[in-house]
């Protein structure tokens, strides 16, 4: 069997990648993780309360105005969760992000999971009625909008106008050359023509060795105007 060995991080030489496959109890562990984060991102989208649905369901438990979409939720928490295991394997600066935004709960769901929205928000916390909470207050008046709005703890990108989670990754990876950026783009977005720009960054990217000042900080602007042949 060919064994592959990517280097995560070039500056850091200790960190290696290998493409082994997962052992039957890591894949049951984090399929058991996705899936309750399934679970959570249905519950923000159509529950108000009974959120571990101990009384049969009525209507009166389910929210008039549904907003999130379902269907890209899955996919979004699935890519967290892996990035997660990752992290804490080997040890990596990361940060993922959502362009579609209508699935933020594909992505709070994994942020409550691992602890970080309880931290935060301690009224939501890993109880029956810290999740009756989160559930409710998703999309809901009086509580946190549909996207990963800026209360979302680490977010630096809202999502709620498509169109810029590329020029978001590309501006987080330019500002730290050490940190592994993933984004995820939906269909939607992907025509948006501000998306059509972002093909000249990774020119830019790939050209390496970024222009910084006296201060450190990456002129990414001149360098990503020149990339277009704008100057
Ligand atoms: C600039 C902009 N135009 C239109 C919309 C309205 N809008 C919200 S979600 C959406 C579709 C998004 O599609 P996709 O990126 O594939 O995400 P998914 O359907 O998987 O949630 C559109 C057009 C928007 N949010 N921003």
């Amino acid at each position: 069997m060919t064994r592959s060995v990517i280097e995560a991080r070039p500056n850091a030489s200790d960190t290696k990648m290998t493409a082994e496959p997962l052992s039957n109890d890591e894949l049951q562990q984090i399929d058991a993780y996705w899936r309750a984060c399934t679970y959570l991102a249905a519950g923000m989208i159509y529950l108000r309360s009974n959120p571990l649905l101990r009384e049969p369901l009525k209507a009166e438990h389910v929210k008039q105005r549904l907003l999130g979409h379902w269907g890209t939720s899955p996919g979004l928490s699935f890519t967290y969760v892996h990035l997660n295991r990752l992290i804490n394997k080997y040890d990596l600066d990361a940060i993922f992000l959502a362009g579609p935004g209508d699935g933020a709960p594909g992505v709070l769901a994994p942020v409550y999971l691992e602890g970080t929205y309880s931290e935060v928000y301690p009224n939501k916390a890993e109880d029956e009625e810290g999740m009756s909470l989160f559930f409710k207050e998703f999309s809901f008046p009086g509580g946190i909008g549909s996207h990963c709005t800026p209360e979302t703890p680490g977010s630096i990108h809202e999502g709620g106008e498509l169109g810029y989670s590329l020029s978001h990754a590309f501006g987080a990876a330019f500002d730290s050359p050490g940190l592994l950026v993933a984004v995820t783009v939906g269909d939607g977005e992907a025509r948006c023509r501000c998306s059509g720009q972002r093909p000249a960054d990774c020119r830019l990217a790939r050209r390496g060795g970024l222009d910084r000042d006296a201060t450190g900080r990456t002129r990414v602007h001149s360098q990503r105007q020149a990339a277009c042949g704008l100057s």
